[in-house]
Order: C-alpha cells, then sequence, then structure tokens
C-alpha cells in the first residue's frame, strides 16, 4: 500500500517533469529568512519580516552571525572569520553552500574559506535553507543546501544617486566596519555599488585574556548592473571581490597572508515569459580563489612553509517556475559547473633545499544535474511534494606530477564517474486551520570531496594527523526522514521538527600504520576510508511569540546526536542549544535582550581527540533609534553583547579556542538620496 502510494509519487513525478514544471522555493520546508530593509510597508508583516530584527541583531556582524543563529545550523569555528557552516551536522561536501545559486570552491586545503565569506550582510537579500529531505534540488548532498542571494535594484526612473554610508566599532577586538552603498537607476538602466572595510585586531575573550593570531582584515566590493530588455526580461550582471589579508587562525598552525576571490555571473531574468510560466532564470557564470597561507608571524615554527592554493570554477544553469494546473507547479533545474583546484606546499628545512609536493594534485571535477520539485495541493487539506534530482559526476587528475603523487597511495588510475540519484517525498497534512503536519521521506547521495579523493598529507590541527585521500572512495548514501508538527495562531507560531538520517559508507579517517607522517609532530598518518554507517537524530523547535504589537518574543532550541556504527560518538556534534529574544519596539526606538544558552557536550569523539565542552549562558541586550541628521535619515544601533564577560568556547570551536568576552558595539548608518 504505501509502496504504491510512493510508486504513483513518483510517476506523477516524473511526468509532471516531462512537462517541466515545478513548485515554490519558498515552501513548508524550505527556511528563507529575508533580510532586504523593508522600503514602504504597505504589506502585513510577516513571521519572516518579524524576524528580520531577530536574525540581524547586530548591524555590523557577519554572514556567520546570521547564519549562528538559524537553529539548523552550526558553525565550526578556526578562527575568527571564515567559520564553516554544517547544517544538522553535516559539512564540507555533504552539503551545498551557494551564492545566488553559484558554486564556488575554497581554495584553502584547511578550509579556512568557506564561499560564506564573500557576501557582506549589507548586500544579502535572503538566506535559503533546505535540510536533507529537500536540500538537494540544486545539487547531489545528504545534508542540504544553503542559498545566500543577494539584493537586486529594480529599475526606477529616478535619475538620482541614492544609498547608504555605515560606520560602526566594536570594542573586543577593537574592530571597525565601513560600508558605503550606492545605488542609481534612469529608466531601463540600474546600478548598485558596495564597498565594505572590515579591520579587526585579535580579540579579548572572556576575563580580558587577548586571543594571539585571532587578527583580520578584509575589503569587499561588489557591482551589480541590469537592464531590462522588456517589459518581463532583465538582464543581470554581477561582480563581487573580496580581498582578506593578515586573517589568523587561532586554532590552527598557520594563518592567512592573503586571499582573494573574484565572483562574476551574467543572468537572463525573465518573469511570466509564458502563460504557465511564473519566472525562468538564466545564468552563466565563473569564479576563481586565490589563497596564501603564512606562518612567518608564528613563534617557534620547526620548519617554514608556503602553503598556496588556488581553485577555478565555472559554471551555468537554468531555473523555471512553472504552474501546471491549479493545483500543480514545479520548479525544474539544469545545471553543470566545472571546478578545477591545485595546492602545493614548500618546506624550508635549514641548511636543506627547499622541498615540494602537491597537497591537492591537480584535480577536476566536472558535474552536470538536472533537478526538479514538484508539488500538488490535492485539496484544500493535503499537500504532496517530490524533488529529484540526478547528477553525472567526473573526476580526473589533470597533470603528470598530479597523477605521480597519487600513484604513491597504490593507485594508478585516479579518474572517477559517478552517476548520483537523489529523491524525496513531502506530504503535508493540515489537521486543524491552526495544526499542520509535515512528514518528509528521502534517499540522498553525494560525491566524495577532492579533498578525500586526492588530499596529500593535509594536517588536521583538531585530531592532529595528517590526511591522505583514497581515490577509491564509494559515494556517501543517505536515508531520512523528517516530521514537523506546525501551530499557527493569530499571535502565535510553534515549530518542531524531528529527524533521523542513517548514512551508509560514511566517509572518515582511519589511522593507516604503513605511511609515515610530514607535518613535524603530527601523531600519525589517517586515510579518508568509509565506515559502514552513521546515523544522526535530532530535534528542532522555534516559538515566536507576539502578544501586543510592540512586543516580539522568539525562541530557538535544537539538539543532535550522532553515532558511528561502533556506538561511538561523531565528531563535531553541538550540544543542546537555545536561544531566546525579547524585542520591544516603540516607534522609532528598539530594545532587545537575547540569552543564549547551550549545555556541556560529554558525548565526544575519542577517535578525533574531542574533550569535553562546559555549558554556557550569555547574554546580550541591544538597543537603537532612528532620528534625523542634517535632514538624513539616521540609525543609530548599539548594544553589548556577552554582557557578562562569560569566558567560554563552544564545543565546534577547534582547540578550545575562547570566544569574545563582553563586547561593546555602536553602529552609525545615515541614509541619502
Ligand atoms: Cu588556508
Amino acid at each position: 500500500m504505501k509502496y504504491s502510494f510512493l510508486f504513483l509519487l513518483l510517476l506523477a513525478g516524473l511526468l509532471t517533469g516531462a512537462q517541466s514544471s515545478s513548485s515554490m522555493l519558498s515552501d513548508d520546508s524550505t527556511r528563507s529568512i529575508e533580510l532586504r530593509e523593508i522600503q514602504v510597508s504597505t504589506t502585513a508583516r510577516s513571521d519572516r519580516q518579524r524576524m528580520i530584527q531577530f536574525y540581524r541583531g547586530n548591524q555590523s556582524a557577519g554572514i556567520e552571525d546570521i547564519l549562528a543563529r538559524l537553529p539548523e545550523i552550526t558553525l565550526i569555528r578556526r578562527g575568527t572569520y571564515g567559520m564553516e557552516p554544517a547544517i544538522r551536522s553535516l559539512s564540507g561536501g555533504q552539503i551545498n553552500v551557494l551564492l545566488d545559486g553559484m558554486r564556488i570552491h575554497g581554495a584553502c586545503t584547511d578550509k579556512m574559506d568557506p564561499a560564506t565569506i564573500y557576501i557582506e550582510p549589507v548586500n544579502l537579500d535572503e538566506v535559503q535553507l533546505q535540510t536533507g529531505t529537500q536540500g538537494f534540488l540544486y545539487g547531489a548532498s545528504i545534508g542540504g543546501t544553503v542559498n545566500l542571494k543577494t539584493a537586486t535594484v529594480p529599475c526606477h526612473n529616478t535619475r538620482k544617486i541614492n544609498g547608504s554610508v555605515s560606520s560602526g566599532y566594536q570594542s573586543a577586538a577593537k574592530s571597525f566596519y565601513e560600508s558605503l552603498q550606492l545605488r542609481y537607476s534612469s529608466g531601463k538602466f540600474a546600478i548598485h555599488s558596495s564597498v565594505t572595510w572590515r579591520n579587526s585586531e585579535a580579540y579579548r575573550s572572556g576575563g580580558g585574556q587577548r586571543i594571539p593570531f585571532s587578527q583580520y582584515q578584509k575589503v569587499n566590493y561588489s557591482t551589480t548592473a541590469s537592464y531590462q530588455l522588456n517589459e518581463r526580461t532583465l538582464l543581470k550582471a554581477d561582480y563581487i571581490g573580496d580581498h582578506g589579508w593578515n586573517i589568523g587562525y587561532p586554532a590552527l598552525p598557520m594563518d592567512v597572508g592573503y586571499a582573494v576571490a573574484r565572483i562574476g555571473s551574467l543572468s537572463l531574468q525573465q518573469n511570466k515569459p509564458g502563460q504557465r510560466m511564473y519566472q525562468w532564470t538564466t545564468k552563466i557564470y565563473a569564479n576563481q580563489v586565490r589563497h596564501y597561507m603564512d606562518d612567518t608571524h608564528r613563534p617557534n615554527v620547526p620548519m617554514h612553509m608556503d602553503m598556496p592554493g588556488r581553485s577555478l570554477t565555472w559554471g551555468l544553469y537554468t531555473e523555471g517556475l512553472m504552474k501546471l494546473t491549479r493545483q500543480q507547479q514545479v520548479r525544474v533545474i539544469a545545471d553543470f559547473s566545472s571546478t578545477r583546484l591545485k595546492a602545493s606546499m614548500t618546506m624550508y628545512e635549514n641548511g636543506q633545499p627547499p622541498m615540494y609536493m602537491l597537497t591537492w594534485p591537480d584535480n577536476r571535477k566536472d558535474q552536470g544535474g538536472i533537478g526538479m520539485n514538484w508539488k500538488w495541493r490535492a485539496d484544500s487539506n493535503w499537500t504532496l511534494q517530490s524533488v529529484i534530482r540526478m547528477d553525472l559526476i567526473s573526476t580526473a587528475l589533470t597533470s603528470q606530477e598530479a597523477k605521480e603523487h597519487i600513484r604513491i597511495l597504490g593507485v594508478n588510475n585516479a579518474g572517477r564517474l559517478e552517476l548520483l540519484k537523489n529523491i524525496s517525498v513531502t506530504a503535508v497534512r493540515k489537521l486543524y486551520p491552526w495544526l499542520q503536519s509535515s512528514l518528509s521521506l528521502a534517499y540522498a547521495e553525494r560525491m566524495p570531496t577532492a579533498t578525500e579523493l586526492y588530499g596529500f598529507y593535509l594536517f588536521n590541527a583538531q585530531d592532529g594527523y595528517d590526511y591522505l585521500g583514497n581515490p577509491k572512495l564509494a559515494p556517501e548514501r543517505s536515508l531520512q526522514g523528517e516530521w514537523s508538527l506546525q501551530v499557527q495562531g493569530k499571535k502565535i507560531r510553534i515549530k518542531t521538527s524531528l529527524f533521523y538520517q542513517h548514512i551508509r559508507d560514511f566517509i572518515s579517517g582511519s589511522i593507516d600504520p604503513s605511511f609515515s607522517t610530514m607535518t613535524i609532530g603530527a601523531h600519525g598518518v589517517k586515510k579518508f576510508s568509509a565506515l559502514p554507517d552513521a546515523h544522526l537524530t535530532g530535534v528542532e523547535a522555534s516559538l515566536l511569540f507576539k502578544p501586543v504589537a510592540a512586543l516580539d518574543f522568539i525562541s530557538t532550541l535544537r539538539y543532535t546526536r550522532g553515532e558511528d556504527h561502533s556506538g561511538d560518538p561523531l565528531p563535531m556534534i553541538a550540544p543542546l542549544k537555545s536561544t531566546s529574544t525579547i524585542r520591544y519596539q516603540f516607534s522609532r526606538f528598539f530594545l532587545q535582550a537575547e540569552t543564549e544558552a547551550a549545555t556541556a557536550q560529554k558525548k565526544i569523539s575519542n577517535k578525533y581527540g574531542e574533550d569535553k565542552t562546559p555549558g554556557y549562558l550569555l547574554l546580550h541586550v541591544r538597543s537603537g533609534f532612528s532620528f534625523q541628521l542634517a535632514g538624513k535619515k539616521t540609525d543609530l544601533q548599539y548594544g553589548i553583547e556577552n554582557l557578562l564577560d562569560k569566558n567560554y568556547h563552544e564545543h565546534l570551536d577547534w582547540g578550545n579556542v575562547k570566544r569574545p568576552g563582553r563586547n561593546v558595539y555602536v553602529l552609525l548608518r545615515v541614509k541619502f538620496g
């Protein structure tokens, strides 16, 4: 019975797919947080809009602070900057991190540069987050997708330059934040540019100790130009440049001397191009990341090393949303991308000639896929949804030198060709007008990463082992389910989700005594291999309560457990964490108080060298108001984070490096034009 139902769903999905149609991205299982400032508040305030202030508590904060507030996301921290996002404890190659639908591969073998660092919150429009059961529409993944959507500027015939200038200061790291935004539009043409500069010194942790090598400096600039070809068609060109230098990573043995990313794209957006088509976007893009690690500022370096890396990606996709019937819609996507990676290490030992080797032997990954999200509102109480994705992925070593490196691992032909299949079905049932239940089931696969396939003596500072790739690794496969309940009242919304995930051929490093270490002081060599299985179970809950117009209360909670086949806890699993915010808004003034609490994490991975992490409770207060300054609309925001100056670290913080202590911040923004 169950199976025939599933089969019917699949069949229906395939049939509608042939006609190319799909479902809205903003469905129940997608969490998207709009961050754009509301210019004119003609629309009713939605829950999502009510969350805006919560997610952007501190206007000078980076993307990472916004992501950290999503209950589904945890961040693996190796430095103040460049924290690596994880969705429900899955990270790296298990999830997709996209910028406006574009793939970007970091150029650092030590994961210092996740793609999230290239978007400044001033340019961010929306964080689209899809968890495991539906998160593979844009690419094979077992853990989901985070897509950071940047703001677009509508074409108006204003012929006036407008924009804003912001300036901020934070006391814990004596950091400065300066940002300028400019917009211009004349009829069919619009242009939007921004530049942001951040300069942060080594911060002080709770109790007042300075954390060495926690400083960073960066400049990010972006330009978006759009031209209205006709009433329904917009041609858009985007460019983002990001330069970072002197970026410290206190939990790693090296810092970043210089890192640069160049990200460009050209897209064609059609609004209602056909009777049944809502929108169609076609985009071609290319990006390049260069990354130079530096250990020259570190004391007592046994052997100085140069470690440059680079990545080059280009790709294209076409994506559309169509309405099949009054009850059915379908989103379809076809995409291709190609990524080239290379990273090397040169070691300088006193009195010896320099030693050179590849850490990411030159490699290429080509990926092409098609995906579809079909949604059927069967009646007023039932909605059914199916996401299907197929990817053909080929990887290869691209130089003779690279092949010679990998031959040391005992593999002659390291090229791979894989067909990856991802599918999910979701049923949403309205039980009462105020109560909705949703159940999702999915099968997903993901390709091993370049590091897992071809990594060559990559030192992991967390467990102290040199890691070797394994070109023969099978794709990870996952069976997962998610059940959510949502209560929706006039003044209250409560959502809870339970999820379970069973991963086969779980990729993990295991000690290989047949290799000797390269890094001085390393405990040994681990080779990536597949554990028979691992599983993750978790719960998330959120509460939005608005008793009166001036008051908002928002609270979130999350808890995840992960174990491998032998019952040992998986590494990098955050403990129970809860955040609560109360916000009072009166006219142009607001006052906000927040708590952030985590329990101790005692379920630790000894194999991965983890230790127990104590729990903590933090308190933040924020306030702000707007006023006219010389006729310009001005916002002043200020607050104190970690008011109690708690000396703490989170379980996902490598090296137990303490987080910032009491931080007083102030931000002034003047709008003009
Ligand atoms: Cu690096």
